[in-house]
């Protein structure tokens, strides 16, 4: 018999890694510290408060700079094996480009490393979770190509100075929402060139996170012996009734979604999904345009993008209900999509509008990787977890972790899905970008009011506790 229902950590496969997770930008404070440069973050937060909804800044954050001992300790006594960071870009080449490199930045990360090892924690570091260099932003950001390279020079300094440490890595984190910082206003540099702006970042960010995979599997893999892959949000779509045609608007949906930057590394024909450069290439001719606002790669980069992944990083959240249906500006991606988007009343809610708990769906999107991407492909879940506000006994967050866990493990059990490792979002309560310090996130609770930046415990973080003793 399984005990799926009955949920245990032992149940999972003796090498399943839990973990939990953070990024630089989102904890680290020290802003203007120990020579760091200025990110796309720090320009839109100082000069516009307002931009975040609480007028809160991530000047401080959780000064995790500062108190990474304090984190790490709290995680080991978690019972968590794994912890996901991210690299300041800024903060090692306050430029953005190699012309300058900022040993003392550098240092951090490496003490921060020494520490995770001491307690035997393996790290996975995202080398760019949104804070670019504000340098290179003035130069057009993930618009301009020459950040190609300026992301293989940045990437090529760490793997050499930190490339002994760390063995999982993740190049960049979410290119859609990244994409979304230059068609929407709900990340910086927060540009609105809808249904442009966000196409050529999101081109520019495929091919250097396939540069960078390229130079590591040839110059560091050999010595090195990490794996390196993109990350992506994985929210999964549901046909709103049970219509045929529901289910192809769930799964077109899901290609403008997903399959936007899943589809050029993971697919096994690669490129961008077909239903997305039909669908452009006809909407920018009928709006008079002699060229698709969706950009083309050459063949060479095809296939250099292509397979550019040695395990599928998947941060999963919530789940949709999708019905064909035009919405949004014209042009932008939501109206290329022609898909609505909408939920089932009976899930509950979260603090976050956004996110509505599902935890069936968790299963059905493993599932739905599987079936386009492949049977055996090793996922990580890089990220999930539940949104509510200050509260210690966090009941909901609970209740989240057991429902999605269960779902998982289904997944391992019933679908033989090869997921490998599952990381809790978050560790702390942090600065949920334009959320501020209103929406949380963490298994412990940060008082942002007091410069100690106190961690308390919430239920949710015994919770994980006793259901990693098990293992033990
Ligand atoms: C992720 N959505 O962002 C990010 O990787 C984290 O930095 C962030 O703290 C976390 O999820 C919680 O928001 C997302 O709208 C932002 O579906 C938005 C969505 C999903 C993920």
């Amino acid at each position: 018999t399984n005990d799926v229902e009955d949920l245990r950590a032992s149940s999972f496969p003796k090498r399943f890694i839990f973990g939990t997770g953070s990024s630089a930008y989102q904890v680290e404070g020290a802003w203007n510290e120990g020579g760091k440069g200025e990110s796309i973050w720090d320009r839109i937060i100082h000069t516009t408060p307002s931009y975040i909804q609480d007028n809160s800044s991530a000047d401080v954050a959780c000064d995790s700079y500062h108190r990474y001992k304090e984190d790490i300790k709290l995680i080991k006594k978690t019972g968590f094996s794994m912890y996901r960071i991210s690299i300041s870009w800024p903060r090692v080449l306050p430029n953005g480009t190699n012309d300058y490199i900022n040993s003392e930045g550098l240092q951090h990360y490496r003490n921060v490393l020494n520490e995770l090892a001491r307690y035997n924690i393996e790290p996975m570091v995202t080398l760019y979770h949104w804070d670019l260099p504000q340098a290179l932003q003035d130069m057009g950001g993930w618009m301009n190509e020459t950040i190609v390279e300026h992301f293989q020079n940045y990437a090529r300094v760490i793997f050499e100075t930190l490339g002994n440490q760390v063995k999982w890595w993740g190049t960049i984190n979410e290119p859609k929402q990244i994409a979304r910082g230059y068609s929407s206003h709900n990340y910086a540099p927060s540009l609105g060139l809808n249904g442009v702006g966000d196409y050529i970042a999101g081109h520019n960010i495929l091919k250097a996170h396939a540069k960078v995979y390229r130079m590591y599997e040839k110059e560091f893999k050999p010595t090195q012996k990490g794996k390196i892959s993109l990350g992506l949000s994985g929210n999964f779509l549901l046909p709103k009734t049970d219509s045929e045609e529901d289910a192809r608007a769930a799964e077109q949906g899901m290609q403008f979604s997903l399959g936007w930057f899943g589809h050029p590394v993971y697919s096994s024909t690669g490129d961008y999904p077909p239903v997305m450069r039909d669908i452009i290439d006809r909407n920018s001719l009928r709006e008079g345009r002699n060229q698709s606002r969706l950009p083309y790669f050459t063949l060479e980069e095809i296939e250099e993008i292509k397979g550019s992944y040695d395990y599928f990083s998947c941060n999963h959240y919530t789940t949709f209900l999708g019905t064909f249906g035009e919405s949004g500006l014209d042009p932008s991606n939501e109206r290329d999509r022609n898909v609505l988007l909408d939920v089932n009343p009976k899930w509950p809610a979260s603090n976050c509008t956004w996110l509505k708990v599902y935890p069936e769906g968790f299963r059905k999107m493993i599932s739905w990787i599987k079936a386009h991407y492949g049977e055996h492909i090793p996922i990580a879940i890089t990220e999930n977890g539940y949104c509510d506000d200050e509260r210690l006994n966090d009941f909901g967050r609970v209740s989240y972790y057991d429902s999605y866990l269960k779902e998982l493990l289904k997944a391992i059990v019933e679908d033989g899905a090869n997921v490998v490792a599952y990381l809790a979002w978050s560790f702390l309560d942090n600065f949920e970008w334009r959320g501020g310090y209103m929406r949380r996130f963490g298994l412990y609770h940060v008082n942002f009011s007091d410069p100690q930046r106190p961690r308390k415990r919430k239920l949710s973080a015994e919770y994980w506790e006793r259901f990693l003793l098990q293992r033990a």
